[in-house]
């Protein structure tokens, strides 16, 4: 595996590991980022020894938002040309889970980033939102209709109205992030997360991810079908077979992806 230009790669096992890394600006997300990113998780989502990805930056940032040089002398035309837009809309065809592990700023970009994750473990520091409004423009990849989603419209609209961020422990109380650690072990505590549903059968850790995806954006009759036909094809995996053939014989199940 070869890091890429701000982009540390490795791997744990059955964990593929991308770290965001532009320490001197906070880790602010220029193109370059953006685009090697996704390839490299897409790069992951196809390696069949990678199971869970996690996504992470640095203790004092996990991202501080959009690169503003890169973006202060831009226009609506150069804007729309470059359709940056697309290559954010990929992160959402990741079929494996994406668990983001999160110290510092998560602002703007950053926070959009961390929405865009399946799962978030929160250092106690980090201080997360959407501070676009104070650039006077607004959030662009996503955050306007994910913070919505994810904390309800009364606070997404506190702060993104405000471009105040909120800690951890408010994060957490609003549903935005799964856990809030010491600073010393958020790192760790993602990879104990990704580690455990490395471990669970792939097919149906991938399928489950597809279908629990679903219901925030089908209304529940389509939701409703798709995990149906999910649950169908489960039974035809070598997978289920071991793993309710372990519950009868009281063994370990060994899962091969299969
Ligand atoms: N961009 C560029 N540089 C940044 C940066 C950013 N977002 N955030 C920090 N830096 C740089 C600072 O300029 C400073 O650089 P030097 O002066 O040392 O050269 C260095 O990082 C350290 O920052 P500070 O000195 O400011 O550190 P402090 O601890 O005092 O403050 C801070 C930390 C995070 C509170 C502060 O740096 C800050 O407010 N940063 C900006 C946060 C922000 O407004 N983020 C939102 C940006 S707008 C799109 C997709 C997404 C977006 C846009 C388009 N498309 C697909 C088209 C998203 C937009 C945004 O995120």
């Amino acid at each position: 595996m070869e890091n890429q230009e701000f982009i540390l790669i490795s791997q744990e096992g059955s964990v593929g590991i991308l770290q965001i890394n532009r320490p001197k600006v906070l880790n602010a997300l220029n193109l370059k980022i953006i685009n090697n990113l996704v390839t490299e998780m897409e790069k992951m989502d196809q390696d069949e020894t990678i199971r869970v990805i996690v996504l992470t930056g640095n203790q004092r940032s996990f991202a501080a938002g959009a690169d503003i040089e890169e973006m202060r002398n831009e226009k609506t035309v150069s804007m729309l040309l470059k359709d940056q837009f697309s290559v954010w809309d990929r992160i959402s065809l990741i079929n494996k889970p994406i668990i983001a592990a999160v110290s510092g700023f998560a602002l703007g970009g950053g926070c959009e980033l961390m929405m865009n994750c399946d799962m978030v473990i929160a250092s106690e520091t980090a201080l997360i939102g959407q501070p676009e409004v104070k650039l006077g423009i607004m959030p662009g990849a996503g955050g306007t209709q994910r913070l919505v989603k994810n904390v309800g419209l009364m606070k997404a609209m506190e702060m993104l109205l405000t471009g105040d961020p909120i800690t951890a422990r408010e994060a957490k109380a609003y549903g935005l992030v799964n856990k809030v650690v010491p600073v010393e072990c958020y790192f760790a505590e993602a990879m104990k997360l990704a580690k455990k549903i490395g471990s669970m059968p792939p097919v149906a850790v991938q399928l489950i991810k597809k279908s629990a995806k679903k219901a925030v954006d089908q209304p529940l009759e389509s939701g409703l079908q798709y995990e149906r036909n999910a649950f169908y094809l489960l039974f035809s995996t070598e997978d289920s077979k071991e793993g309710m053939g372990a519950f009868a014989e009281k063994r370990h199940p060994h899962f091969t992806g299969r």
